[in-house]
């Protein structure tokens, strides 16, 4: 009993809204007072982690050393405690112009995904990244060796949740139970990344209940940090930039963030889990981990389903959740960013979304450009760096007519902020909202099917201002793969990068590839093994732009009528013409009705002078960052195509 007493003095001096509740659970539901290592469960109960997932949470308390435990359980009451703590810190603040909707203020050094900081470690550099040429710097992922890591996990994690509460989050990627899916454990000594990580993946007592001591699961630790010199600048955004480090060890299934509390650095399903181990994973067992959204569309009652991988702020978002501007079309979402890909027993490949919310870009999000979305984020949706309205709303760019103009606005860094005289953006090019996927109108009936949604065609894309035609079908696989590995965009704004400057992105995966890209081309080759049904595989660009820099094409939901080509074409229409680099449209078949001022020929122009450029810098990019690791189709491929512009 006396124990008993000063547990609730701890749990006082917690000293939060969510210590309370504990408390109040405690004595209802969690029955016993718990510790882990010497260090007090303050929330939640322990024994519905399995003995494994104990141990690796005993591991973490030992190194990070925690004030104290909070084990997640998912609940609407846990959400609420969690919170309200996070309006006590002024990390967050509510919206009450919607329902339960609240607004997040990074640190304005902490605000997208650091790649130059992301590594893979493995024993042998070359099951990470391809060896680039002699005095060539490699580009396609970083390297880390298991005893730098430990080196640098040591020195960043030793004791960093000091005065801290370590979250312990079991998680399912993927509806819980299906075949499909995968667990992962996530420590955090963020409230806020808890909250999202609600949102974004299935989380707590039905996720743990569903693991048995045989169940593998990915370990996942992340820390805010602390600056070395020990001043947090920012007490509601603790983050320490300088040190940031994303690491994978994917024999061991394990990942470790320190430094940043945004997005894809702290939300380790996502890209972390979903993409880098993902695709690790992927190989062993004979699937695809995919930067891909997954939609459904139906015409004449036929439904398909398609897949696109386009890079970050590329449009995935827009695409997924389209509304069809031509009459009886209907498009449904499966998923926004992330796609799972096996073929079954029956040579179909299916593809599931291991995620269950969206963490989107805000900039360019309107009722005009994506209605869809608009009707999603308006309740329980966490927005992080958006600007505010003085009627407790959010702006940001694009937003412009969906605002009552006399309200004033507050930028994302929290200064007033004026169209006319301000300089700056409203809201940071990166900020996002994080919004639970059930919220979807267009939510696909089959979005949470176990077995996955049936795909018949696989999009890649990106922003090519010139020279890349609206849409080019592949000729056949290997020139697929082809088309997935020369794939090149404009830099965004989600990652580091500064400019515009077009950038290799091969299959949109550069900054998510688990291991050597030239392995993972093998691997996608490899799939012509696995089935004689394919799907039919397209490049699109919806980013081409005239002399005067205006977009050639209207983008959003006139997409559909790209998209209703691709379906003519899976019904084998004859309906494309053969060029050196694929399959374009006929003069005429791509529907235009209703539509004027489109300039067919400019849209799909092949300019030989532009594709005997673009051919020598994909074969220069291949020598240089994959060299030996290129497969040979993939060079046979290259070598062609060139040969045929060299030749012109
Ligand atoms: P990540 O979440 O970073 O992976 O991005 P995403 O690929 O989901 O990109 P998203 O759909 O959020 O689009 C990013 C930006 O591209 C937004 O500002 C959109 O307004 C813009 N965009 C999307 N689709 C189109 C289009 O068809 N045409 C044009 N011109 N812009 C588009
Ligand atoms: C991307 O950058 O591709 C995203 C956002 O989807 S993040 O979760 O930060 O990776
Ligand atoms: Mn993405």
């Amino acid at each position: 009993m006396p124990e008993y007493e000063e547990n609730c003095e701890e749990l006082f001096s917690y000293g939060t809204e969510i210590g309370r509740f504990s408390k109040q659970l405690k004595h209802s539901s969690y029955g016993f007072f718990h510790h882990l290592r010497g260090v007090s469960v303050v929330y939640g109960d322990i024994n519905v982690l399995t003995e494994k997932a104990r141990t690796y949470v005993e591991d973490k308390i030992d190194l990070c050393k925690p004030e104290n435990i909070h084990i997640c359980d998912g609940s609407e009451s846990e959400n609420r405690g969690l919170l309200s703590l996070l309006q006590k810190q002024g990390t967050i603040e509510a919206l009450p112009k919607y329902e339960n909707c609240w607004l997040a203020r990074t640190n304005p050094a902490d605000t997208a995904r650091v790649e130059s900081k992301t590594f893979i470690c493995t024993e042998k550099k070359s099951d990470t990244i391809p060896t680039p040429a002699e005095g060539v710097k490699g580009t396609l992922g970083n390297w880390m060796s298991p005893y730098e890591m430990d080196k640098a996990v040591v020195e960043r994690f030793n004791g960093c949740m000091k005065k801290r509460t370590m979250y312990v989050i079991p998680f399912s990627m993927g509806p819980v139970g299906s075949a499909l899916s995968k667990i992962g454990i996530q420590i955090t000594d963020s409230a806020y990344v808890v909250a999202s990580m609600r949102i974004m993946t299935r989380i707590g007592q039905e996720v743990a209940r569903a693991m048995t001591e045989d169940t593998e699961f990915v370990k996942c630790l992340h820390s805010v940090g602390t600056p070395a010199n020990g001043v947090v600048d920012m007490p509601s955004w603790p983050c320490d930039p300088e040190r940031t480090l994303i690491l994978h060890k994917p024999q061991n299934m394990e990942i470790v963030s320190y430094g940043s509390g945004y997005g894809g650095n702290s939300l380790l399903g996502k890209k972390c889990f979903a993409l880098r181990i993902g695709s690790t994973i992927a190989k062993r067992e004979g699937w695809l981990a995919e930067h891909m959204l997954i939609l459904g569309i139906t015409r004449n009652g036929v439904k398909r389903y398609i897949a696109a991988a386009f890079p970050s702020a590329c449009g995935k978002t827009n695409l997924a959740m389209m509304t069809p501007t031509l009459p009886g079309y209907k498009v449904e979402c499966v998923g926004d960013d992330i796609a799972w890909m096996r073929f079954d027993e029956n040579g179909q490949l299916r593809a599931i979304n291991p995620e269950n919310g969206f963490f989107g870009v805000a900039p360019g999000t309107s009722n005009a450009s994506n209605p869809i979305a608009m009707k999603t984020i308006f309740k329980n949706t966490i927005f992080t760096n958006v600007a505010k309205t003085s009627d407790g709303g959010v702006y940001w760019e694009g937003m412009e007519n969906d605002i009552d103009p006399n309200v004033e606005i507050t930028d994302w860094l929290g200064k007033p902020w004026n169209k006319k005289s301000s300089k700056t953006p409203a809201a940071h090019p990166n900020s996002r909202f994080c919004t639970p996927a059930s919220q979807c109108p267009i939510i696909d009936p089959q979005w949470e099917s176990p077995e996955g949604v049936p795909i018949s065609a696989i999009l890649f894309g990106g922003r090519r201002p010139t020279g890349v035609p609206l849409i080019t079908e592949a000729k056949n696989w290997k020139h697929a793969v082809f088309m997935g590995a020369s794939l090149r965009s404009e830099a965004t704004a989600a990652a580091e990068h500064k400019g515009k400057v077009i950038m290799h992105d091969p299959f949109a995966m550069r900054p998510f590839f688990g291991y050597n890209f030239g392995h993972y081309l093998q691997h996608w080759l490899s799939m012509e093994k696995r089935t004689t049904n394919l799907p039919k595989v397209f490049l699109v660009n919806w980013f081409r732009k005239n002399n005067e820099g205006k977009f050639l094409w209207p983008g959003f939901g006139e997409n559909c009528r790209v998209l209703d080509w691709i379906l003519r074409r899976l019904d084998n229409e004859d309906c494309a013409l053969k060029t050196p680099i694929g399959f374009i449209p006929k003069k005429g078949s791509l529907n235009f009705n209703g539509l004027s001022n489109i300039d067919f020929d400019e849209l799909f122009r092949i300019d030989p002078e532009f594709w005997k450029q673009e051919m020598s810098s994909i074969e220069k990019y291949f020598q240089e960052q994959v060299g030996e690791d290129l497969p040979q189709a993939i060079s046979e491929e290259c070598k062609s195509l060139k040969k045929h512009f060299d030749n012109y």
